[in-house]
């Protein structure tokens, strides 16, 4: 008992009086403004303070409640976590009050929601992942830190100028971030380089070693609250921020260096500046491998130590601790704990190897070749000399086993750590795998693919150890924040139960798929959502779109294998024939595009050249008018998705089969009522057992026939030559139809599609044109495209990421849940 314990802490009241009061309270005292001059953004500051204080009390508490119970550590170097505001709003049941107090000051929240920065801590689908991740198990209970880098500058804005993507700095920090809470006392020593020295032998006579650094700084914490649904449990976001041990070298500045004072300074806090955006190829740079390292070890030396203090021993830490490694980017984690358990903890190598086994478990987010990490060992030999030193011997261990097993030499030389051909390089997949108990891929088939392809002979080394966790979305986020309305509807129809916690209960509203009414008010919910996009669309674009046409809508980021272009060459198409027989009774559509590419990708930014160009020349055709628009739409991030995904009736889910791992986007568009166009690919498989045939369009080569075709070999002109179509499309954009200015701007990007096409767009052209003309067909009969939209939200609701953690909870952590 301390006095502490006796001082009453009461529940701060939330009602629309009491917010009022205190949002003006916290106006003026904690952002010093006078409330008759303050700007939208001090309200906004002062509207998150008051919210974070009543998340404050939740989170104390439940860290208190927690302390014995096993916790789970999800590391990844992206959290995609868009605007927090909303979500906290939301799971704290605040809405109303919070709109009824802003009512009564004069202030309007959705104007304030806008002004609130997109933290986009992440690329794409895996960071995005982790966010929800964060957010479920925060809802179902799990003590749970997220743990990554705090990036000064997020993934960068993009603007589109004359067609072209131009990258800018993100600044999303430039106003400050209430969210987060810097932790002085959690810093930890982060080492480079240097040697490693022998320190003498252990009590059986094995030698020991000490990594003496030669570079050193410090990272330092900041704890972002991740409210889950009810408010009843909060969890943090640890993100780590690099800053020199000295901040000036006053030897160097005494003597007149005044640059050289700041050199390492300035080398720290280069560290965490920028999130790498790429999402498809390593590049190699050292700074990224110096990222991974810097925020591995922070999380672990926070990790033990927070264990020591509580168990004082680790030989209970996997059953006090599990730890996920999102992808490979945290992979050197594994050798780090290894060192720790060994260097600092004393513990022989065969247990330590245990323990970190016990304790680790590894996702992988996808098998394209070009994305799966690899280092090259003279880097991690100059860099992490200690950790290279155990990677060897984390090999020798492992291959001699597999040689007592009788496993072959071109086996052997696969799952060993270090890659031979060529520049010796580590593989970090293979170390990700060995150093963990579990291996999960994100879907059914992509989980398959794992065994049968990159994972082949690690698998057949670990039997069961690969197991499939097929991804989720949260739906707070993604039903109850983004289209309450539809919310509202279909809460009327199942009655009374939690929708956000039962998801699947979604499932009570099939019985009305074919009642009039409850068509007709999903359509007006639908309408109206699209009427919203098209005030965005005219806003942002200067363009008019017809809410009552198909809204096609393919958002995610541009890679040739998610083919964009298949997607661009049917509009093309489509273009044409409606031209030739403009009097045909065509069905409206608006194609709509938005997503980044990486700055280094040309053909990816080269499509994005294409989609304006298209739209540039469409658009402004007077023959074709409404009947066809095509929208590429700037920056797409976390807030645009909100508005895009309520608004489509199309959703485009069209990769090269085997090529997409799951998809989230995919399951985003279906639980808010749009009808999948989609390749057997990822979750798509998932989503159509789900819904059944008759509610999806299903096109294109199954992965199978991907892989078989390649390992033939076919000839792509030959295909083109068999479809007037498609050679006619081909022909206008390589003839420069769509680019004038520069005829022959797109010669080489179609050349690829008729000598090579590796992601076979023409293979699954005519079926995918095929398939879009029976949507237009479905479309014209509104009862049973409402149908099929609506039994698309009743089945989906499986793909909650309440769901998946709840599976990553029993299947892999071993921790309950509520
Ligand atoms: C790779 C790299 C390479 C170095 C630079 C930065 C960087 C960032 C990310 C990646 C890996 C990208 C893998 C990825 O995002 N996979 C996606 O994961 C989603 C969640 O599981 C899944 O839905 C998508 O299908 C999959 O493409």
């Amino acid at each position: 008992m301390t006095p502490l314990d006796n001082l009453p802490t009461p529940a701060k009241k939330s009602d629309p009086k009491t917010l009022a009061v205190e949002i003006i309270e916290r106006l003026k005292h904690g952002t010093g403004k006078d409330p008759k001059a303050a700007k939208p953004h001090d309200w906004l500051q002062a509207v998150i303070l008051v919210v974070r204080d009543r998340l404050v009390d939740h989170w104390i508490e439940w860290k208190d409640e927690s302390r014995n119970e096993k916790r789970v550590y999800y590391l990844s170097l992206e959290f995609l976590i868009g605007r927090l505001m909303r979500d906290a709003i939301t799971n704290l049941g605040l809405e109303g009050e919070i709109n009824q107090a802003l009512a009564n000051i004069g202030v309007d929240l959705d104007i304030l929601r806008e002004l609130e920065p997109d933290a986009a801590l992440g690329n794409g689908g895996l960071g995005r992942l982790a966010a929800c991740f964060m957010e479920s198990m925060a809802s179902v209970g799990i003590p749970a830190y997220g743990y990554g880098i705090r990036y000064q500058h997020g993934l960068f804005r993009q603007e589109i100028r004359d067609g072209w993507q131009v990258e800018l700095p993100e600044m999303w920090l430039s106003h400050g971030n209430p969210w987060e809470f810097e932790r002085r006392e959690s810093a930890y020593e982060i080492g480079f380089g240097g040697t490693v020295e022998p320190r003498g032998h252990d009590k059986t006579g094995v030698p020991t070693f000490r990594w003496k650094p030669s570079e050193r700084m410090t990272a330092a914490a900041y704890d972002t609250p991740v409210v889950g649904w009810k408010g009843d449990h909060v969890n943090s976001l640890r993100l780590w921020s690099a800053q020199p041990i000295d901040p000036i070298l006053l030897a160097r500045f005494n003597a007149g260096d005044y640059v050289g004072a700041l050199e390492e300074s300035n080398r720290a806090e280069t560290l965490t500046q920028v999130l790498y955006p790429q999402d498809s190829h390593i590049a190699g740079q050292e700074l990224r491998l110096r990222q991974e390292f810097f925020f591995s070890s922070a999380s672990l030396q926070d990790i033990l130590r927070r264990h020591g203090q509580l168990f004082h021993t680790f030989d209970n830490l996997p059953e006090k601790v599990a730890i996920q490694l999102n992808d490979t980017h945290p992979a050197i984690a594994v050798a780090e704990m290894m060192r720790l358990l060994i260097d600092n903890e004393g513990y022989d190598f065969a247990r330590a190897w245990e323990l970190t086994n016990g304790t680790f478990a590894y996702t992988n987010h996808t098998l394209l070749p070009e994305a799966l990490e690899s280092w090259p060992v003279a880097l991690i030999e100059r860099l992490l000399p200690r950790h290279m030193q155990i990677i060897y011997q984390i090999n020798a261990m492992v291959l001699k086993s597999a040689r007592k097993d009788g496993l072959a030499d071109e086996v052997i030389s696969r799952i060993s750590l270090i890659d031979e051909g060529g520049e010796r390089r580590v593989r970090m997949g293979n170390l990700a795998f060995m150093g963990s108990h579990s291996v999960n891929g994100v879907s059914a088939l992509h989980s398959d693919l794992m065994k049968e392809t990159v994972f082949a002979d690690l698998n057949a080394v670990f039997p069961g150890r690969i197991n499939n966790k097929t991804n989720g979305i949260t739906p707070r986020r993604w039903l109850a924040q983004c289209n309450p309305a539809l919310l509202r509807l279909v809460q009327g129809v199942v009655g009374d139960v939690d929708l956000m916690a039962e998801t699947e209960a979604l499932t009570g509203i099939t019985g009305m798929a074919d009642d009039a009414g409850f068509q007709s008010s999903f359509e007006a919910i639908k309408r109206r959502n699209k009427e919203q996009l098209a005030r965005v669309i005219q806003q942002r674009m200067g363009l008019r779109v017809d809410p009552g046409a198909i809204f096609d809508i393919q958002i995610k980021r541009i890679h040739e294998y998610k083919r964009q272009l298949l997607n661009l060459i049917e509009t093309v198409a489509l273009y044409d024939q409606i031209r030739s027989h403009p009097e045909k009774d065509w069905v409206p559509r608006v194609k709509i595009f938005a997503g980044k590419a990486a700055p280094s990708y040309h053909t990816a930014k080269l499509i994005i050249k294409l989609a304006n160009d298209i739209a540039r020349v469409v658009n402004n055709d007077p023959i074709v008018g409404d009947l066809l628009k095509v929208v590429f739409l700037p920056n797409y991030n976390v807030s645009l998705a909100e508005v895009l995904v309520p608004a489509a009736d199309l959703s485009e889910q069209i990769s090269t089969a085997g090529m997409e791992a799951s998809g989230t986007g995919n399951m985003k568009f279906a639980l808010n009522g749009a009808v999948t166009i989609g390749t057997l690919d990822g979750a798509n498989v998932e989503i159509k057992d789900l819904v059944g045939d008759e509610n999806i369009v299903i096109f294109g080569l199954t992965a199978q026939e991907v892989s078989d075709r390649r390992a033939i070999g076919r000839d792509p002109g030959e295909i083109i030559a068999a479809s007037p179509e498609l050679a006619q499309a081909l022909r206008a954009i390589k003839d420069g139809a769509f680019s004038a200015d520069d005829p022959s701007r797109y010669a080489d990007l179609i050349g690829g599609i008729e000598s090579h096409d590796w992601f076979m767009v023409s293979d699954d052209f005519d079926s995918y044109t095929a398939a879009q003309r029976r949507v237009d067909a479905l479309w014209s009969d509104r009862a049973t495209w409402n149908r099929m939209a609506i039994l698309n939200t009743a089945n989906v609701g499986w793909f909650s990421s309440d769901r998946t953690i709840r599976q990553y909870a029993s299947d892999i952590w071993g921790v309950p849940t509520k």
